[in-house]
């Protein structure tokens, strides 16, 4: 293993016998990555902040993979810092022949083009783009490495990627395990060479992450703790099921057809496949694909692969046991999918994708792997099965006769009032630039804040469109009926971009819509419905980035000539320490959009120049999704359970 490693090494690190030679490589690396941090991380946002974690971690679950790491904390500190902490057999620390430096400092000073290098198993490509921890090492103001091995307790320290000292013994040890902890490098007016433009880790972000890495790495146990309040936040996961909990998470505020989700793993030409299903009684089809621990949100040959073999073992079931008449067409995939929960997730070396981002898969080889697999278990199961193959065959009909049905409905709405009919909906307020990039489409909670938005927006490019009460719950609601509700006719008319089967991006007319919703439970909730509207039957809208929630203030407060616009209760007590709290400022609550006036509504939440507003990510709205199924959803359990956690938070709900 150690030979593989400095193998790899070497491959790396093409090393030159000049003198100084790899010094100046380490500082020209690093250079490079401190230059054009986007190349390396994708953005230097939030995101980005948030893929140094993954890198590290990624660095971690490689070593569980490999079968010598139990557990792994990752750790929010009050001072900024974050430290992934495992327990595998230490980074190794002995010198590097090549290198003639501790293979540790290596690792985290040397700029590895493209791969990285791990012991055995499978390289999992760590992160979004694979980097390599000296990535991270150079975005970090600070960084320090500890290894623990052979009785002693090695460290060493970076700053911006440079050593401060040669790694040394600072104690001894009986445990064995590699520690991180960074500072990232945020930029601020003490710190104007700092990369990043926010410093501030989100909890619900790094969590959801965190969970789904356990989720996919079954028997791995990793605790997230969240110091930086004044109680610690832990979540510890470690999931013997693996991506069947995952199913099984993703179901549970639904109603399922069997109890335990349908599992296959196998391994075939290289490649780990595992596979976990399970039907529920929504209608809809959420089937989420990965590659090494990523996830591949357009698919690729692995799901294509998924989708054949099980149109084809559900179809020849029903042909053999003549559930299927010899008069009734073959089951189409997107009846098979219907009310279908499942993970697809393999593992495999060097894979190759489509898009540059990674979202799409294109290795060939997984095409057949997972199909074969998937066919031969899911043949296998439903043969064992007759009860449960019968129900999902019953199912998989029921979606083939309502498909049918819906295409005759569209067809009749389609001819003039939804797709296809050239007048706007009354309420648009529309603006008068037509190029969609430049366009933006406020959906206002409310017809009275929908009129202080209409008279406050920039009429050029911003577009008004109130929605009046709370949408259609589309989570019980099959396409064909959704389309009869007049605010999600409003919404399909104004985007131009059509539903379902007929989206279409490029009709697409505003790049940017913004959900505006008070800042309270109820907008909350308001939110979330338009958000799981997006994601059930527009989904490339949320997975391109098109959709936005607007983030209007909850407080003003105002002393003497200090006035702030402030965001939610913990900044609240923040801006009260920073100026004081006697005499008293003044605290003016707003308890909804329609409260502020035309110019307040548009510098807080409406003018690029100054508003603050979040990007939906799919997985904001899978969690919106799920939030949603809870509130709305038929089993009182849950929701009793959320509402009790939760008294506070849902206390002006009224459900
Ligand atoms: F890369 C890193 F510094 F970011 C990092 C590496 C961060 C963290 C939190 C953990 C790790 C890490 C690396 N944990 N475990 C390892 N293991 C090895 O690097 C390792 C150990 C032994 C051997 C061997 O051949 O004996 C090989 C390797 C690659």
């Amino acid at each position: 293993m150690a030979d593989e490693f400095n193998q790899e090494l070497e491959n790396a690190t093409q090393v030159t016998s000049e003198y100084g030679e790899e010094q100046i490589q380490v500082l020209e690396g690093l250079e490079a990555v401190r230059k054009r941090p986007g190349m390396y991380i994708g953005s230097t946002d939030v995101r980005g902040l948030h893929h140094l974690v993954y890198e590290i971690v990624d660095n971690a679950v490689d070593e569980a993979l490999a079968g010598y790491c139990k557990r792994i904390d990752v750790t929010l500190h009050k001072d900024g810092s974050i430290s992934v902490r495992d327990d595998g057999r230490g980074f190794p620390v002995g010198i590097h022949p090549k290198m003639g430096r501790p293979a540790v400092e290596v690792c985290l000073t040397i700029l590895h083009a493209g791969g990285k290098f791990g012991g055995g198993g499978y390289k999992m490509a760590g992160g979004l783009h694979g980097v390599g921890a000296s990535v991270v090492n150079a975005l970090s103001k600070h960084l320090m490495v500890t290894v623990y091995q052979d009785g002693k307790i090695h460290q060493q320290e970076y700053e911006r990627g440079k050593y401060l000292y040669d790694l040394k013994v600072v104690g001894e040890t009986d445990r064995t395990g590699t520690t991180v902890q960074f500072w990232p490098d945020v930029k601020s007016d003490e710190n104007p060479e700092g990369i990043f433009e926010t410093g501030d880790f989100q909890f619900d972000t790094l969590n959801v992450r965190l969970r789904e890495m356990a989720y996919l790495n079954k028997g791995i146990r990793i605790i997230f703790t969240d110091e930086r309040g004044e109680e610690p936040k832990v979540k510890d996961y470690c999931f013997e099921g693996g991506i069947k909990e995952f199913v099984k998470h993703l179901n549970k505020n639904k109603e399922v057809l069997f109890p335990e989700p349908i599992y296959a793993e196998g391994l075939k030409d290289g490649i780990l496949v595992e596979v976990a299903m399970q039907y529920n009684d929504s209608y809809a089809e959420n089937i989420y694909t990965f590659v090494n621990n990523i996830a591949t949100p357009d698919g690729g040959t692995h799901l294509v692969g998924f989708n054949s073999a099980l149109t084809s073992a559900i179809n020849d079931y029903g042909r053999k046991y003549k559930i299927l008449k010899d008069n009734d067409s073959n089951l189409k995939g997107e009846d098979v999918r219907e009310s279908l929960t499942a993970i697809v997730s393999i593992k495999m070396e060097d894979p190759q994708f489509e898009s540059q981002t990674k979202s799409k898969l294109g290795s060939g080889q997984a095409r057949g792997v997972v199909n074969d697999l998937v066919k031969e278990e899911l043949s296998t199961y439903l043969e064992e099965n007759p009860a449960v193959a019968h129900q999902i065959l019953d199912r998989c009909l029921g979606a083939a006769r309502a498909r049918e049905a819906a295409r005759k409905a569209r067809e009749l709405t389609r001819r003039k009032t939804v797709l296809e009919s050239a007048s706007l909906p009354g309420k648009l307020a529309d603006c008068s630039e037509r190029d969609p990039s430049k366009c933006e489409i406020f959906l206002v909670e409310g017809d009275s804040a929908g009129g202080s938005a209409k008279e406050g927006r920039d009429r050029h490019f911003q577009a008004i469109l109130p929605l009046r009460g709370k949408i259609l719950n589309v989570e019980k609601t099959r396409l064909d009926k959704a389309l009869g509700n007049a605010e999600i006719k409003a919404m399909i008319t104004a985007f131009g971009c059509g539903i379902g089967d007929d989206f279409d991006e490029s009709k697409l007319r505003y790049h940017r819509i913004v959900c505006m919703t008070d800042a309270d439970v109820d907008g909350a909730h308001i939110r979330i419905l338009m958000l799981t509207f997006f994601y059930r039957y527009m989904r490339p809208l949320v997975e391109k980035g098109y959709v936005y929630a607007a983030m209007p203030p909850l407080y003003k407060v105002t002393k003497g000539k200090f006035e702030r616009y402030v965001y939610d209760d913990d900044e609240l007590q923040r801006v009260l320490d920073e100026i004081g709290r006697d005499p008293k400022p003044e605290i003016q609550r707003y308890k909804g959009l329609g409260e502020m006036s035309k110019e307040q509504l548009w510098s807080t939440t409406m003018d690029p120049a100054t508003r603050t507003m979040m990007q939906i990510t799919p997985e904001d709205a899978m969690a919106a999704d799920e939030i949603f199924t809870l509130l709305m959803g038929d089993q009182v359990e849950p929701r009793r359970k959320f509402i009790e956690e939760n008294a506070k938070l849902v206390a002006d709900l009224d459900i």
